[in-house]
């Protein structure tokens, strides 16, 4: 899908037309992937339009960038108000926000340190990342032949543009093997995550995700559900988990920005549970849905865009 174009895009500083949102091709981030970013979603609350756990998302962008030696040229507080200002200046309700930091002009070579540490927020409407029916029914998966990076090779607590070529492998491969969606395991053949996704798996009323140090990206949806899981009384447990519990687990349902949360209904073929959306599930959906739906912020994970 096209992205649906809008009017501005914030860069350096400035609301900018979106057409004239442009780099040079000899920019450092191009050649050597150092970029660093977020996914994050504004959601038309019936209590006016939130995005959903900005501080988080900021927090994450600036750990990336520092794992990365680039420090990020403006503060905190300065991204979340450009943030604000660019899905107001597109006179957007709902939205998906990308904040993208990268490497920009200047030097050639690997050595990125002499070239200038630039960002761009863009916005734009994106509905449901796997598919309209996905939500409620599910999606099938595979176990791909890509891993997630070993520890001491690519940082995956760095949500940099680099990692997003292990994703594309993945998700390239499972596309073409007529799944929606790869699940990746990590260099000890445990279970890590999706292209673009966290993942819970549930057997006996008992609610598992990866650790961080299966080659995770700290989801930031990840996090919430984890608390939402707590808040229903169930238990949760951060562990190491093989392949083959993934076959005979009772529920499975990824998480992100982009997914929300999304049951997977069968793995290699295998089903998983009934093959539909399980009771866990479907209440995890229904906390999470409430909040972002119906703007009840006990959480405090809103951030209001008319205060
Ligand atoms: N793992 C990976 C590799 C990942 O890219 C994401 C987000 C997650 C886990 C979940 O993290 P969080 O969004 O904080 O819960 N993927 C983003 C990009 C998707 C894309 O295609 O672009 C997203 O969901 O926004």
């Amino acid at each position: 899908m096209p992205i649906p174009k809008v009017e501005k895009i914030w860069m350096n500083g400035k609301l900018i037309n979106w057409d004239d949102a442009k780099i040079h091709v000899l920019s450092h981030v191009i050649h050597y992937g150092s970029s660093w970013f977020e996914g994050i979603r504004c959601y038309a609350t019936k209590k006016g339009s939130a995005i959903f756990r900005l501080d988080a998302h900021l927090r994450r962008l600036y750990d990336s960038a520092k794992i990365y030696r680039a420090e990020i040229p403006y503060t905190v507080d300065e991204l979340g108000n450009a943030i604000k200002g660019t899905i107001k200046a597109n006179k957007l309700k709902a939205c998906y926000i990308r904040p993208v930091v990268y490497r920009g002009y200047n030097e050639i070579g690997v050595n990125p340190l002499g070239c200038p540490v630039e960002v761009a927020i863009a916005v734009w409407e994106w509905g449901a990342y796997l598919g309209a029916d996905a939500l409620e029914k599910g999606i099938d998966v595979c176990i791909s032949s890509w891993r997630r990076p070993a520890p001491d090779t690519f940082p995956t607590m760095a949500k940099a543009g680099g990692n997003y070529l292990n994703s594309q492998l993945i998700k390239m491969e499972a596309l073409a093997n007529g799944y929606a969606e790869g699940i990746a395991l990590d260099a000890n053949g445990n279970v890590s995550e999706g292209s673009g996704e966290n993942i819970f798996v549930i057997r006996d009323n008992v609610v598992y995700t990866t650790p961080f140090s299966s080659a995770i990206l700290p989801g930031v949806t990840r996090d919430s559900v984890i608390k939402l899981v707590k808040d229903l009384g169930l238990t949760i447990v951060e562990m190491a988990i093989p392949r083959e519990m993934l076959y005979i687990a009772d529920e499975i349902f990824f998480t992100g920005t982009a997914a929300e949360i999304t049951p997977i209904k069968s793995i290699d073929k295998i089903a998983i549970g009934k093959g539909t959306a399980g009771p866990i599930t479907k209440k995890l959906q229904s906390a999470f849905f409430d909040i972002v739906n119906l703007g009840n912020d006990k959480y405090k994970w809103l951030t209001f865009i008319e205060e």
